[in-house]
């Protein structure tokens, strides 16, 4: 059953223990799907008007339903009791002792992931709220002596695997989830509270990755290459309130005493056709640029004098389909844009003369996809770029799809080597007065 729910990859300790119940409750869902779905019809048929032209008042006298409704309650209390109940309280109640965890607290705010280790000396330093602000999102107090080697990050947790992680979850603001889909944990965090979890990495990220790694057909991509029409210019009647924000305008319109009122380049939204309106213009000549930019040329293309104008590869953008236009093209070759950004190559993979085209970990763009079929690669081995992430599980308000963070997991040996390097990054702050130097490098990559 778990293969057929698509679960993302496992990666800790007590996964497959919430896996086995997910499963379970879905066979019990499924028998009940069938049983009550083949009642009803059962039932529409049996009962039908031409069948029975009277209604019966009595009913059913038998006591089978009542049977099956217990034997339902008995499986539901048997989940829940058996499987559930002590699932969670192995969770909530069995906390490894903090000397044997890595301990780290996690701040979430709209819309962001603050981390917060305590350093070496295992004590996090004092934090106040009159202290927050851009540079210092945890409030954290660089003077308290517990604060000077607490290392803070945002939207970066990085953990060692096979040791117990022991996270404290807060907010600055509103409700968030703390989400790690591939290691099985979601905790809702409340504004005003620390509520602590625990979990196991049993996998590092590069493990989860490799676990996801499937094949990928460059040649299927490049078979799509349909010759696509750039727009032509067209007489577009402007009415007020007219939303037509594909048409892009490709003339000036001024007024008769050389004001300009709306410039070339720009689009028929419901402001700019209540502008034209105003000023008592009828008609404008404009083209069509929806959808293009889903494109990406297959081809060269370069002006009069040579000089190339568009790249092999490049999104048909309002730009692109401009700078075409000048040169009076109408029609380009172009395939539908692959989308494969989030993810990366399993492999190096070179050209034939033996040059790399792309090494290990190189996201799948579009250009690289090109240059892969230019060189008789047809098929390549990609995988997620980041398989382990944080995901908020709460609508948390209209930024909620920017709240990601990324989780690495790491061996004991890589781990220590990040944690050491955040360490000498905290150095200088004390000792030098070179500023520049000091702050880790992963908090200042934030929002
Ligand atoms: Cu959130």
């Amino acid at each position: 059953m778990e293969q057929f729910l698509g679960l993302p990859p496992d990666g800790s300790a007590h996964g497959p223990a919430i896996d086995h119940l997910i499963g379970l409750v879905h066979w019990l869902m499924l028998v009940l799907f069938v049983g009550w779905g083949a009642f009803y019809i059962f039932t529409l048929i049996r009962f039908r008007k031409s069948r029975n032209p009277k209604a019966n008042y009595a009913g059913v006298k038998s006591h089978f339903s009542n049977y099956l409704e217990v034997g339902v309650l008995v499986i539901e209390v048997l989940l829940l009791v058996g499987f559930s109940i002590p699932l969670w309280s192995k969770r909530v109640d069995q906390f490894p002792p903090e000397k044997d965890a890595t301990v780290v607290k996690v701040v979430a705010e709209q819309f962001a992931w603050n981390i917060h280790y305590p350093g070496p000396d295992g004590k996090f330093g004092k934090t106040s709220p009159n202290l927050i602000d851009a540079d210092n999102p945890l409030g954290l107090d660089r003077n308290d002596p517990d604060a000077k080697d607490d290392i803070t990050s945002a939207n970066n947790l990085n953990l060692p695997v096979d040791k117990p992680v022991i996270v404290y979850l807060s907010t600055k603001d509103v409700i968030h989830s703390f989400n790690l889909p591939a290691y099985r944990v979601k905790q809702d965090v409340i504004p005003g509270m620390s509520i602590p979890l625990w979990f196991t990495p049993t996998k590092t990220t590069a493990a989860i990755q490799e676990e996801l790694r499937k094949k990928y057909s460059v040649l299927d991509v490049m078979k799509k290459i349909a010759k696509v029409s750039l727009p032509s210019m067209t007489k577009v009647a402007v009415k007020r309130g007219m939303n037509m924000d594909e048409q892009m305008m490709m003339q000036d319109v001024t007024d008769s005493s050389g004001t300009m009122i709306l410039a070339k380049g720009e689009h028929l939204d419901t402001t700019n056709t209540a502008k034209l309106a105003d000023a008592g213009v009828a008609e404008v000549s404009a083209r069509s640029m929806a959808n293009l930019e889903k494109f990406v040329t297959m081809e060269e293309y370069k002006d009069t004098a040579g000089a190339t104008l568009v790249a092999k590869g490049e999104a048909l953008t309002e730009e692109t389909v401009s700078k075409l236009m000048t040169v009076g093209m109408n029609d380009v070759s172009a395939r539908p844009a692959a989308n494969m950004d989030a993810f990366v190559v399993m492999e190096p993979y070179n050209d034939r003369s033996g040059s790399p085209l792309a090494a290990k970990g190189d996201a799948v763009s579009e250009e690289l996809l090109n240059k892969l079929a230019e060189a008789g690669v047809g098929e390549i081995d990609i995988a997620p770029a980041t398989p382990t992430e944080i995901a908020c599980a709460q609508l948390c308000g209209l930024g909620h799809f920017r709240m990601r963070g990324y989780m690495t997991v790491q061996s004991p040996e890589e781990f220590k080597q990040w944690f050491d390097q955040q360490e000498a990054a905290l150095l200088p702050q004390s000792t030098s007065t070179d500023s520049t130097v000091a702050a880790p490098t992963d908090s200042s990559a934030v929002k």
